[in-house]
């Protein structure tokens, strides 16, 4: 086992992968609004090359932040000589992602059929889209894949298209993977792409929604990031464009939407993990789903899958004015968590952005909201933080299922209230 991993470390490295030795992430609480201050301090120190998992915003909430070995001391110190709280939440990241890459080394390749995709591993972009040619050659009648645009790098802009029919039927929407590094919302997505062909003519609630209702999922949102993910550093989280005038790569895509676009919220400055872009839609990736929501017109239901925090979220992100719905999508949202939690007990928090998590601007859902898509939601999966966004390849299956449980609940209500 120690050899293997060696090996792994070592193959890494010949690749010219970031490694993560010796990196550990801290959850760090902060007493009050001047420790948190302390610790936002922090983040303006880019020598540091600091990671917040979680940002530091106010002293109820914890902050998550992945420290590189060489700055580890320094921060510690810090901490501890302002009086914050801290505990090591990951002891050695690249521990966490040298077994990720034993799991991945294991899964079979050659996927034969829907039935052998091995669901409990995490997959690369090849593995993704030939699982999606799969699903297209296998179930015509069912599933489609469109191209609905070109990332930046020049990858194909996949999603799939579950329809029986009809003319321009109202559709629901499903997206994971913005975020190139939530590995489990990519690897959630495959599952519900079988869920939903598994279900027609089985499950009564997949059925009748599929009979009236068309399904949107694309699984991979930011194909360059994911596939730079497993390339060469597990943790990108943005875009990888290139900023001129700057050599830090890449805009944060839950930034870069025409919704608040530039308040508070997000960075301007291209090295931040918030970047939100020279301009609103500047990243193809948005750009291709703001002109297909656009064209198609008649989406009733937007779900945006992020990870990890365990929350499910409704508009608005950038302004503390309440939704115009917030009354029902609070009910709604209410019941998908209680529904969710009924299978493994994973307990979700739910609200708007703005008051459960904290201000983000530019986000997904709050553009999907102001086009006039009522049911617009946002998950952050699975966990509160032991892992992070490295989630274990075990907890891929029950995770997904339990979400499939909530998206059902939202699209049966989408279905039952017409608008
Ligand atoms: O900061 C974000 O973009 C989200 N957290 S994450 O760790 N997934 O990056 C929180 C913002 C809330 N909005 C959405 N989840 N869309
Ligand atoms: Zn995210």
């Amino acid at each position: 086992m120690r050899a293997l991993l060696v090996l792994a470390a070592l193959l890494a490295v010949a690749f010219g992968a970031e490694n993560f030795v010796g990196h550990q992430v801290l959850r760090i609480s902060a007493a009050d609004e001047a420790q948190v201050e302390k610790v936002k301090d922090l983040e303006d120190l880019e020598d540091l090359q600091l990671d917040f998992w979680r940002a530091p915003v106010h002293p109820e909430l914890p902050i998550d932040v992945r420290v590189p070995f060489p700055s580890l001391q320094g921060v510690k110190t810090y901490l501890e000589h302002h009086g914050i709280d801290y505990s090591i939440m990951i002891e050695d990241l690249q521990e966490l992602v040298d077994e990720e890459q034993l799991q991945m080394s294991r899964r079979h390749f050659m996927p034969l059929s829907i039935e052998t995709f091995n669901y409990a591993s995490y997959h690369n972009l090849d593995e993704i889209y030939g699982f999606m040619d799969l699903l297209t050659a296998e179930k015509p009648g069912l599933v489609s894949k469109i191209q609905i645009g070109q990332s930046y790098e020049g990858r194909p802009i996949n999603i799939l298209k579950f329809s029986t029919g009809g003319v321009k039927r109202p559709a629901i929407w499903i997206d994971t993977g913005i975020h190139s590094r939530e590995w489990v919302t990519q690897a959630s997505g495959i599952l519900f792409a079988k869920k939903i062909l598994d279900g027609y003519g089985k499950d009564a609630s997949v059925t009748s929604i599929l009979d009236n209702f068309d399904i949107f999922l694309e699984i991979v949102t930011n194909p360059d990031g994911f596939a730079f993910t497993h390339s060469k550093n597990r943790m990108w989280r943005k875009t990888r464009s290139i900023n001129s005038g700057s050599s830090c790569v890449g805009v944060d895509p839950n930034r870069n939407w025409d919704a608040g676009f530039g308040v508070a919220g997000s960075s301007g400055n291209p090295c931040s993990e918030t970047y939100r872009g020279p301009r609103a839609n500047s990243e193809p990736e948005v750009k291709a789903i703001v002109d297909f929501v656009k064209s198609h017109g008649n989406i009733k239901a937007f779900v945006s899958i992020h990870s990890y925090s365990q929350l499910l979220l409704y508009p608005f992100g950038y302004t503390s004015k309440k939704a115009a719905d917030a009354a029902e999508l609070d009910a709604l949202a209410k019941k998908a968590v209680d529904k969710l939690s009924s299978l493994h007990g994973t307990q979700y928090k739910y609200g708007s952005i703005i008051t459960t998590i904290y201000q983000a601007s530019g986000g997904t859902i709050d553009w999907t909201y102001e086009q006039g898509i009522k049911y617009s939601y946002t998950f952050e999966l699975r966990d509160t933080g032991r892992y992070g966004f490295m989630l274990p390849a075990s907890q891929i299956i029950p995770t997904a299922e339990e979400t499939w449980l909530a998206l059902k609940v939202i699209m049966e209500h989408t279905r039952d209230h017409p608008y």
